[in-house]
């Protein structure tokens, strides 16, 4: 069988999605064949001949909320114009399940762990694991995410996609996807929720460095960035000793990771240097402890922030931050005493976001009525590069008037105390102000 994946991109460029990837991997192994078409603008020629060189027998779109209105209308088109059934999985059915089965020209989406049910229904059975159809929609068969080690993931569906010309000099690399915390910012804790994702499923070391091993003599990389959204939890220091010994024995190559501010103390800081860490990154998310702690469920004190923020520098490691305003109760005191605090921890590199109020967050009632949506440039190299992006686009071939007029729509909140417009201004000019 061949299967067509469709994933979406908000910026120029194609990095991996491990949806995708585990997806792709595990029909491999079966036999099948996979192509990625990304998805950066909505382009009916390009969409048109992947389809007629490819020839797929199933269609498969990944996405995350980012993407629902990029998916109604390729959903639509796509359905127009072949007979193949359509099925949607990521985190967006997951979160959304009714509003994903109701797009026109999907047949079935995926509502949790995607692999079993995707070979089931290749293979023709009735009833796919995790899989609601169209056609038939009160019978299905829920079944908790897998507590195994997580399984390979398929990178060459993404190197394939990618033009020639471009170098993987730094490699994204998992070992697990998700964390153990319950922030009430993040959508982690709602996903392990619907999908019974109640442990942590992490590769065992040995694969976790032959994996390696093989993508970096694939690819020349000569940076690792592990993208775990935590690299270590409290209950995994073990795991990162022994990985991280074994990973500086055969791999030996610079590396960047996510940690918590409360786990970095004199030995993990230490161990982390003498692995090759060049670079930690941290989610600040807010300089208002309170907000911090009580709203946001995340238990890392500012004196952890102070203290790590010191360890880091006397091992010669970078420091790059995380944070948010317009969080919910925002103040222009708390924001500004954000902006503040990122400059007392001497990061090398911040990224002050807006707060995107996504599905799947926990949100006070009284906070929801000040969602608003955004209409936004889909691609951010357009928004932030401007006509530079002519250049980067040049090795993917792309028609720039097609990706200038490609719009997605994000949340944000709109408080009477903290307007999303102020929260934009401060944004620029705290940018502005540090580069
Ligand atoms: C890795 C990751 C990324 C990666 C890859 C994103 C991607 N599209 O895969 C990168 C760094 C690119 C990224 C970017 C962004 N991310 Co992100 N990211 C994550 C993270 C940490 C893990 C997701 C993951 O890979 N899980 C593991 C895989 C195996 O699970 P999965 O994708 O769900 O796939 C399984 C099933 O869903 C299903 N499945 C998936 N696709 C398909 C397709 C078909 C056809 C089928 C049948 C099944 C199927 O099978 C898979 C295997 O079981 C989550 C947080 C979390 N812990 O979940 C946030 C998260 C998904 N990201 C989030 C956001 C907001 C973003 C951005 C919009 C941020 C931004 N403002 O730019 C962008 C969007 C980029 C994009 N184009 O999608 C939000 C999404 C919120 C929401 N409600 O949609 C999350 C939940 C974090 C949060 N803030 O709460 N992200
Ligand atoms: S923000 Fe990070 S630490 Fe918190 S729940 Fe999400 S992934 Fe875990």
């Amino acid at each position: 069988m061949r299967i067509l994946f469709f994933s979406f991109y908000n910026k120029f460029d194609i990095d991996i999605h491990p949806g995708v990837a585990v997806l792709s991997a595990a029909l491999k192994k079966h036999g099948h064949k996979t192509k990625l078409q990304p998805y950066f603008y909505y382009d009916e020629e390009i969409f048109k001949k992947t389809l007629s060189e490819f020839q797929p027998n199933v269609i498969g779109i990944s996405a995350t909320h980012m993407a629902v209105s990029q998916v109604k209308k390729l959903a639509k088109f796509l359905k127009q114009i072949t007979n193949v059934p359509i099925l949607l999985g990521g985190v967006f059915p997951i979160l959304s399940s009714k509003e994903a089965l109701s797009i026109e020209g999907i047949d079935a989406i995926c509502i949790g762990e995607g692999v079993d049910g995707l070979l089931q229904f290749i293979n023709g059975e009735k009833t796919a694991t995790n899989y609601i159809f169209k056609d038939n929609p009160n019978e299905y068969k829920i079944e908790n995410w897998s507590k195994e080690p997580i399984s390979d993931m398929d990178y060459d569906i993404f190197i394939e996609a990618m033009p020639p010309s471009k170098k993987i000099n730094k490699l994204d690399y998992w070992t697990s996807f998700t964390c153990e915390y319950g922030c009430s910012f993040c959508c982690n804790k709602e996903i392990r929720r619907i999908t019974g994702l109640s442990s942590k499923p992490r590769q065992d070391v040995n694969t976790a460095i032959e994996n390696l091993q093989q993508l970096i003599k694939k690819t020349s990389a000569s940076k690792i960035h592990f993208r775990d959204p935590l690299f270590m939890g409290p209950s995994e220091r073990c795991y990162v000793k022994e990985f991280l010994k074994e990973y500086s024995k055969k791999i030996a190559l610079p590396y960047i990771c996510n940690l918590r501010a409360n786990s970095i103390d004199d030995e993990i800081a230490q161990l982390l240097k003498k692995t090759g860490c060049y670079k930690v990154k941290m989610g600040l998310e807010t300089g208002s402890e309170v907000i911090r702690n009580k709203l946001l469920h995340k238990a890392d004190t500012d004196e952890d922030f102070i203290n790590a923020s010191k360890r880091l520098r006397e091992v010669d490691i970078k420091l790059s931050l995380n944070a948010m305003i317009g969080l919910a109760y925002e103040t222009l005191e708390s924001a500004n005493r954000t902006m503040n605090f990122i400059q007392e921890l001497k990061a090398t590199k911040v990224f002050l976001h807006i707060f995107q109020p996504w599905p799947g967050l926990e949100l006070d009632n009284e906070i929801r009525q000040y969602i608003k949506y955004i209409k936004s440039p889909a691609l951010n190299d357009i928004l932030v590069a401007g006509k530079k992006v002519k250049e980067f686009m040049s090795g993917y071939n792309y028609d720039f008037e097609k990706a200038n007029k490609e719009y997605i729509y994000y949340p944000v909140l709109d408080q009477p105390q903290f307007p999303f417009d102020l929260a934009a201004r401060l944004q620029r000019e705290f940018h502005e102000r540090i580069y």
